[in-house]
């Protein structure tokens, strides 16, 4: 290893120290390679600045950001994209804080990641003496991790490694801390012990294979639907069982349809999807078959208006206390999606029948009335542009680049994207997803990028585009193929709110008008444009992917268009009330 200014060298025995040495840093980078994990997305400072240093020394990436929430969310998000978990390493209290934000999320999406924080000493944090950036960070982990450990030894670094990736990626996936006190990264070991102490995690996310009763009871329910549905959640993404699913979806012939991040899985042009009469089959169906998706609120928790008549679920997930979390789940099955959706298909014979024409026309004639209504708004070119022609623009030109990774948060911004525009690959759109968080852009378009080798698009309101912004810098830094479209209505949800008052502050949602968020990127060295037509935005788009360079379109969107929260003004409780 090449000499890295800072860092305790490993010792070389000596006649007066017989045996070779090593330390705390040292090992922790050891055992993270060993497990081949080779990158770590994070923000130096005391007392992890050495550890960066090291893992790029022998080899590791590390990819340094401007703030820890956004190194949390890269590492979540290509955890997300490949199976293993992503790291994240940050200093200790306010580092760590920052990082736990994209910890908590990762959780709740179910991705697996691994916050590695430094923290202050134990002696000195648990008699609160005030440290520097004391905090007892193991504790306030546990409640937004899916398991918090603590190595205070070195001979231990390997085991606590192993456990931690195992925690985040076996069965459900999820967030993990990994606390690092000060001290045993400092920490001398004899080398050779030292090696004997790492653990190469053998079979980290075993198969889980379904029960065949559970199969079975599952078939038969199926059999006996008159208006069978599929609904594919980004489980069902994350669990790379694509052809599996695909196979399942076009022998049973049932209508699917797929939740934001899954959309892709099979690509959204497929005659069976059921996307463009989405309320329709909700309402309609009678037996629903759930594969990596959860009955919360953005299936309205399995109830209510939404679903109309009486329905019976089928839910395929590893997770078993997932089951009747909402509703009733009639038939459960439980274990990973590949080995659960492959014995399934295993299950459908020649004598398992179609669904009736008559459901699949019903959908077939929704859709086409649908598609025919947003085919006319999309036509439309008003201006200023409004978001359907802006994401006109931007679907056309996506439509011939299928491997593009699309990144996408705001409230209009999101929502009309999620359903303008196309999908054709799996785990290719990366979105605000559990939580419908704004924060998540720059963090997940840097992950992808990274993760991928592929271009993103970063699809982003203003205001969504705010919260990451600041690692423009770290994509020009990298000088990742990423493309920022900045959607700017002049504010949150949009522009043209005032101040009742009359006074000088501005209304709260309404941001400097005629913002140029490329100018932005220029500062960087980055490519800034400004687009004010769909045919400009087109133009912008088309040069900003074939330059694979960063870069900015700032998409001046009507400040009047959209609505307050998007789709979601019916949980806004203020704007409820004050309408009344
Ligand atoms: P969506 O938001 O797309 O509906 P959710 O995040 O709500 O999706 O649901 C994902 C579900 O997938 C979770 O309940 C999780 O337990 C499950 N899951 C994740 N990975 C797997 C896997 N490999 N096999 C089976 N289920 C999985
Ligand atoms: N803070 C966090 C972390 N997440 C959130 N979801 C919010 C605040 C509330 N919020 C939304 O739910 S959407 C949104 C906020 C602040 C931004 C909407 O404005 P935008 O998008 O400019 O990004 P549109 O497309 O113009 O509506």
């Amino acid at each position: 290893m090449a000499e890295v200014v800072g860092i305790v060298q490993p010792q070389a025995a000596t006649a007066e120290h017989p045996h070779e040495t090593t330390d705390g840093f040292h090992l922790v980078i050891d055992a993270l390679k060993l497990n081949d994990i080779d990158t770590i997305f994070g923000l130096v400072g005391i007392p992890i600045t050495d550890l960066a240093r090291l893992a790029q020394a022998e080899g590791m990436r590390f990819i340094g950001f401007r703030h820890e929430q956004n190194a949390g969310n890269a590492a979540a998000i290509s955890g997300y994209l490949t199976q293993k978990p992503g790291i994240c390493l940050t200093v200790s209290a306010p580092g760590f804080l920052n990082g736990l934000t994209a910890l908590a999320n990762a959780t709740t999406n179910c991705f697996p990641m691994i916050l590695i924080s430094g923290s202050s000493e134990r002696e000195i944090v648990d008699l609160q003496q005030g440290d520097y950036e004391e905090m007892d960070q193991l504790n306030a982990a546990k409640p937004y991790a899916k398991a918090a450990y603590r190595v205070l030894h070195a001979e231990d670094i390997g085991i606590g490694v192993a456990r931690a990736i195992r925690a985040a990626v076996s069965g459900r996936p999820g967030g993990v801390y990994l606390d690092l006190p000060a001290k045993l990264l400092a920490q001398t070991i004899d080398a050779a012990k030292a090696k004997k102490s790492l653990v190469r995690v053998v079979d980290a996310a075993p198969r889980q294979i379904p029960a065949p009763d559970s199969v079975k009871r599952a078939l038969d329910l199926l059999r006996s639907a008159k208006r069978p549905l599929i609904l594919l959640g980004k489980g069902a993404a994350y669990a790379q069982a694509d052809a599996p699913i695909r196979d399942f979806v076009e022998k049973t012939g049932i209508p699917y349809l797929p939740m934001s991040m899954a959309k892709g899985l099979l690509p959204d042009t497929h005659p069976q999807s059921a996307s463009a009469a989405r309320s329709f089959v909700l309402a309609e169906s009678d037996v629903v078959v759930l594969i990596g998706a959860r009955l919360n609120w953005l299936l309205s928790h399995g109830k209510g208006k939404t679903w109309g008549g009486p329905k019976q679920f089928i839910q395929v997930d590893i997770s078993p206390t997932e089951i009747d979390s909402n509703v009733a789940i009639a038939a459960p099955v439980i274990g990973d999606i590949g080995s659960c959706v492959s014995a399934m298909l295993a299950g459908i014979d020649s004598g398992f029948g179609k669904p009736d024409a008559t459901w699949t026309g019903a959908i077939e004639e929704r859709k086409t009335k649908n598609l025919a209504k947003m085919a006319a708004t999309l036509a439309q070119n008003p201006s200023p542009m409004n978001f359907h022609s802006a994401l006109r623009a931007i679907r056309d030109v996506l439509k011939a680049r299928p491997d593009i990774n699309v990144v996408n948060e705001g409230a209009n911004t999101l929502d009309y994207a999620r359903s303008i525009i196309d999908m054709y690959e799996p785990r290719k759109r990366l979105d605000s997803g559990t939580w419908g968080i704004m924060g998540i852009g720059m963090g997940y378009a840097i992950g992808a990028a990274v993760t991928s080798g592929k271009p993103v698009v970063a699809i982003e309101g203003d205001s969504a585009f705010g919260f990451s912004g600041m690692e423009l810098e770290t994509i020009c830094r990298y000088d990742l193929p990423v493309c920022t479209v900045v959607f700017n209505n002049n504010g949150v949800y949009r522009g043209t709110d005032v101040n009742p008052t009359g006074g000088k502050d501005v209304a709260p949602t309404v941001f400097v008008k005629g913002a140029r968020y490329d100018k932005m990127i220029e500062a960087f060295g980055g490519i800034g444009y400004h687009a004010t037509t769909p045919e400009e935005l087109t133009q912008a788009l088309l040069k900003a992917i074939q330059s694979g360079k960063p870069t900015l379109i700032n998409a001046v969107i009507d400040e009047a268009a959209g609505t307050e929260s998007g789709r979601l003004t019916n949980l806004n409780p203020q704007s409820a009330a004050m309408k009344k």
